[in-house]
């Protein structure tokens, strides 16, 4: 019971102090998400299939099922530096099914992606397109017939061949968040204290709670600290040792939490005596 008011408590706190996310392109330095199965190639963020040959429906879905699509070459920066890569790897060379079509208007290729036409024509291979047999609509890249020059060739879209995907650009929410000191301040306020894990049972009942409500992606302060004996972690609200060994307390360091962090929820979870 009153561990359910003390989630209440929580509720409540978290919709009491308006937490408004601050929205930014790109991810930050200091994080370590991991983009995969993406790697950052300049500003974009890609998927090469080297092995696996498809369709270009198919592999426009296979791209969709890991919530990116077919390459588009926005800029010559990007198409540059991904040849470059393809090179550099070795890759290069072997046809890459892109986002670019001409299925909606004969004649007329596009970016499936955005809709927008293609528009740099230095991307093409040379006397491409050509809709050879009046059955090409879709477009390939690294195309080339003597592994020099690559470009993008149109061809048919049932040809299987390997593809690359893009990643929509990834954003950062960020939210001010207390610092350990503060969440203590704040549980005080309310008569209350950081939480103290006294049992396996408590530590699994509320990490399943944090599970179920979907907000155990960031992490909580809880009342540990080795302020008063380095190396030596205590609960702060009892003064007793950590026993529990098999919990994994995490995030009881003080550096770098009264920054901005990725963190849809405040950082504390309340217990009351
Ligand atoms: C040649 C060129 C290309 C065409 C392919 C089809 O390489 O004519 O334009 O797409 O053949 O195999
Ligand atoms: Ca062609």
């Amino acid at each position: 019971m009153l561990r359910l008011f003390a989630f209440l408590c929580l509720l409540v706190i978290s919709t009491t102090y308006e937490i408004r996310p601050i929205v930014k392109d790109g991810l930050p330095g200091f994080t370590d998400v991991t983009t995969a199965p993406f790697l950052k190639i300049g500003e974009g963020y890609y998927y090469i299939e080297t092995v696996l040959t498809k369709n270009w429906f198919e592999a426009y879905e296979t791209c969709r099922l890991i919530g990116s699509e077919l390459i588009t070459i926005e800029t010559i920066e990007e198409w540059l530096l991904v040849n470059q890569y393809l090179k550099d790897l070795n890759i290069d060379g072997q046809p890459y099914w892109t986002s670019g079509t001409d299925l909606a208007n004969q004649g007329q290729h596009v970016w499936f992606s955005n809709g927008l036409n293609i528009t740099l024509d230095e991307i093409w291979y040379p006397g491409e397109p050509n809709n050879k047999g009046g059955n090409e609509h879709c477009d390939q890249m690294s195309f080339s017939k003597d592994n020099n020059p690559t470009g993008v060739n149109d061809y048919n879209c049932d040809g299987a061949f390997s593809y690359i995907c893009e990643a929509p650009q990834p954003k950062t929410a960020a939210f001010i968040v207390w610092n350990w000191f503060d969440a203590y301040a704040d549980c005080r306020l309310i008569g209350a204290e950081l939480i103290t894990i006294d049992t396996i049972e408590e530590w699994k009942l509320i990490n399943q709670y944090l599970r179920d409500m979907k907000i155990d992606d960031v992490p909580y302060w809880t009342s540990g600290t080795d302020l008063a004996n380095q190396g030596q972690h205590v609960w702060f609200s009892n003064g007793l040792n950590f026993t529990l060994d098999d919990i994994q307390v995490n995030q009881i360091m003080m550096e770098a939490w009264n920054t901005v962090m990725k963190c849809p929820l405040p950082t504390m979870v309340l217990q009351l005596d």
